[in-house]
């Protein structure tokens, strides 16, 4: 359904009182988008009206399906409400049943006003900018009266190469159905299903495919036919756990060395072009990375498609940022977390590069009161997908109450950034901070540690004989202190860099300390032009393999490796260790 739209911004407008027969649309803008990105609407806060039309031949049941619209949404077929939706990162469909064949027109009601009692999961204060609109794509499904309504896959067992198939359908049906499934275009096998049944649930061994990993990643596709209804989706053969301390792909130790990133840019909003996207994806192979943290949402699909044909680990996670005990206490922000949670893991199940689930970035944790939130998080993911991780993001690495909840301890990590006001030599704090922290956590946990924020502030282009804070030379050296710790300490399983790209954050009072209003922590500016640490952190990544291979040794005394390093990325860093900071 992407294309131009009619549009109307309704401005301070309750949706209630719209009757959206008389809207007057005076403008047509690009569906994907952020309204608020564009010239004519920048920065504006309101409610917003789109219209399109379309036609359908023969469908019983016409889904709408969004990949984001927000942050509030409510769609319209041909005058017919069929439910709101509270959240604009995440994927939602609704269903009109008895839709006559023809063209129908959709409109869609969209607000980007922070309102706790509507959208709760949405803030103000969070240090990244909020966009509205329509901001993913747009389908129309047609769908008979029995259909598929998902079909997920798990690796069962990795050296059979087995997977397990579970369908679900929905709909009704006054027959006998029969199922075809189909792997990479061979028919693989057929079941009769009752005309009461809303689960299949199969088994096939791909015996002569290769698990999906950074190096190769080897992708298949599966296709399931129902009556007239099929579905096709694209999966990976792996595994991923947690053993010793380390965390394991394909039962092979390994270190994860990345970033986090925003979906965010100055022109777009948070609507990536597929360029973008591809060139982000093409960014971070550039600087050695094995793993990506989306942060702080549930990412565009079309970003995780990208990254299984990469080879690149990505850690998904919920929306939330900051939020305290009394914000996760009221019960309607629980029941809107755990619907966004459900559509996350709905939406990505199939990808084999989400290899876990994070959620509530630096959320209240050391607080005993949001115990209940995290324990019914933490089981409503492992009853939605048990072959994932399950981690969150901690800003308490010593006094966090939950890490015994999770399979991967996180910690977000600024020192020689925040809080080292007077210290004359701020790059020194860094290395021990997080070897204390290291050993800390190893002791109390024995699970693996991802640091999953740490970095400093670099203005593109601001260099300076001092080399201080804000200087893109200053960043380098921060990075490399951070990276070469995760390098040589066992104790460590990886790194998220903060962060891939600036961001643009508040525009209000709150920007006081993020000058031009973005959060600059970027290795690459907003319109990812690298800066110095680009070439550090390239080169870095890139030693990492033979460094920790060399090095032989993990918490438990098991040798460790790296995977997805490319074979020609072994650079000066790998002879001297210790590299050069300089410029690209
Ligand atoms: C936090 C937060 C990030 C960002 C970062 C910073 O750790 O999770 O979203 O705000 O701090 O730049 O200070």
């Amino acid at each position: 359904m992407d294309g131009l739209w009619d549009f109307a911004f309704l401005g301070d407008v309750d949706p209630s009182s719209v009757n959206i027969e008389l809207l007057a649309f005076d403008q047509r803008i690009p569906v994907p988008s952020s309204f608020d990105s564009l010239p004519a609407y920048a920065g504006q806060r309101g409610l917003a009206a789109y219209r399109t039309s379309f036609s359908t031949s023969e469908a019983e049941i016409v889904e709408i399906e969004f990949e984001a619209a927000g942050f509030w949404a409510q769609p319209f077929l041909d005058g017919r409400s069929a439910g709101s939706h509270a959240c604009g990162y995440s994927k939602f469909a609704r269903n009109w049943p008895a839709v006559f064949c023809g063209t129908h027109t959709l409109v869609v009601l969209v607000d980007n006003r922070f309102d706790f009692s509507k959208v709760p999961l949405h803030e103000s204060y969070f240090d990244f900018y909020q966009w509205g609109g329509i901001t993913r794509s747009v389908w129309a499904h047609e769908k008979p009266a029995f259909f598929i309504e998902s079909v997920n896959v798990i690796t069962r067992n990795l050296p059979a190469r087995e997977i397990e198939v579970s369908v679900r359908f929905g709909g009704t049906s006054e027959d006998v159905q029969e199922v075809a499934v189909y792997c990479d275009e061979v028919a693989v096998a057929t079941r009769c299903l009752d005309s009461d049944a809303t689960r299949l649930c199969l088994t096939h061994c791909l015996s002569d495919s290769q698990p999906w990993d950074c190096a190769h990643p080897e992708l298949h596709i599966l296709r399931v036919v129902v009556g007239d209804d099929d579905m096709i989706i694209r999966f990976g053969i792996r595994t991923i756990c947690v053993s010793d301390g380390r965390v394991l792909l394909n039962n092979e130790p390994l270190k994860l060395f990345g970033f986090n990133r925003h979906e965010s840019h100055p022109q777009f909003g948070c609507s990536l072009p597929l360029t973008l996207l591809a060139s982000d994806v093409m960014w971070l192979k550039r600087m050695n990375c094995n793993f990506v943290r989306g942060a702080h949402y549930p990412q565009d699909q079309r970003f995780l498609d990208l990254c299984d044909e990469a080879g690149i680990l990505v850690w998904e996670e919920g929306l939330g940022w900051g939020q305290k005990a009394e914000q996760l206490q009221a019960p309607h922000f629980e029941s809107a977390h755990r619907n966004m949670i459900h559509e996350m893991i709905d939406a990505s199940f199939n990808h084999p590069s989400v290899i876990c689930w994070g959620f509530l970035n630096e959320a209240a944790t050391n607080s005993e009161d949001i115990r209940s939130i995290m324990e019914s998080t933490v089981r409503l993911i492992r009853e939605l997908d048990c072959s994932r991780l399950v981690t969150y993001a901690s800003m308490f690495p010593k006094e966090d109450c939950y890490f015994d909840l999770v399979d991967i301890v996180s910690v977000n990590l600024y020192p020689g950034w925040y809080g080292c006001l007077d210290n004359p030599a701020p790059l020194e704090l860094i290395r021990p901070s997080m070897r204390d922290v290291a050993a800390f956590l190893y002791k109390a946990h024995g699970k693996p540690l991802i640091i999953s924020e740490i970095g400093c502030e670099a203005l593109y282009g601001w260099r300076d004989p001092l080399n201080g804070f804000y200087t893109e030379h200053y960043q380098g050296e921060y990075l490399q202190e951070a990276i070469l710790e995760v390098i040589e300490n066992p104790e460590i399983t990886g790194i998220a860099i903060w962060h891939f790209s600036d961001a643009r954050t508040y525009s209000s009072g709150r920007a006081i300390s993020r000058p031009r209003a973005f959060n600059n922590k970027g290795v690459l500016d907003e319109y990812r032009r690298p800066k110095e640490s680009m070439g550090v952190v390239s080169r870095l990544f890139a030693s990492a393999e033979s460094s920790v291979e060399a090095r032989n040794s993990a918490p438990t005394g098991k040798p460790a490796t790296i995977l997805s390093m490319p074979s020609n990325a072994h650079s000066e860093a790998q002879r001297n260790n210790r590299i050069q900071v300089m410029p690209v």
